[in-house]
């Protein structure tokens, strides 16, 4: 049933943005799994290819050089059928994406889950109040057309289930209205 969609989502491009914890990696790479399409997580692509400019040391992370991580999904994303993840979407193209998705997750539990992956002081703090703040949200829904960024409640397993679906089902309608 679900191998059916592949072929609908071929000339799609979706895109999952949030705070990072929010569930975004293993939504996307459950929905590749399900249909077909490619996943690609910015910040692995970012490591594997050391796209890096330079480091953050308030955060203690290395910096993107986000022209390089353009310049190399470019030709991938004219192809069609991807899934991009990365927590922000200032440095991509507007035309790169179909739809976007930006998740979200309660503060006390996204808290646990940042905490249970290591971070501690001000980058917890930060990203907790990045999520309090809607920033990711409101940074898509400047950088998209409106209609396009749909916002996903991503707190339990249950969520994370609807989500497929509901991605299935929109991304289908996408492809009705736009063939
Ligand atoms: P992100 O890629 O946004 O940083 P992730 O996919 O790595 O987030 O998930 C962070 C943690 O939360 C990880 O331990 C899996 C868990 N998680 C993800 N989605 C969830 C959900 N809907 N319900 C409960 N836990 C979830």
């Amino acid at each position: 049933h679900l191998a059916a969609y592949s072929h609908l989502f071929f000339d799609s491009a979706t895109c999952f943005h949030g705070t990072p914890g929010v569930g975004k990696t293993t939504l996307g790479k459950e929905l590749a799994i399900r249909t077909g399409l490619t996943y690609v997580n910015v910040g692995e692509l970012a490591q594997e290819g050391q796209l890096y400019d330079g480091f953050d040391e308030e955060y203690q992370c290395p910096v993107l050089d986000e022209d390089r991580v353009v310049d190399e999904l470019d030709e991938k994303m004219g192809e069609g059928g991807m899934i991009v993840d990365y927590h922000s979407c200032d440095l991509f193209p507007e035309r790169w994406f179909h739809i976007v998705f930006v998740l979200r997750t309660d503060n006390t539990q996204l808290y646990t889950r940042l905490e249970n992956r290591g971070y501690t002081g001000k980058k917890l703090q930060d990203n907790v109040q990045c999520e309090i703040f809607q920033i990711i949200y409101e940074e898509a829904m400047e950088a998209y057309q409106q209609e396009i960024v749909h916002q996903l409640k991503n707190n339990t397993p249950e969520d994370l289930e609807h989500n497929l679906e509901r991605i299935l089902q929109w991304t289908e309608q996408w492809m009705q209205d736009h063939n």
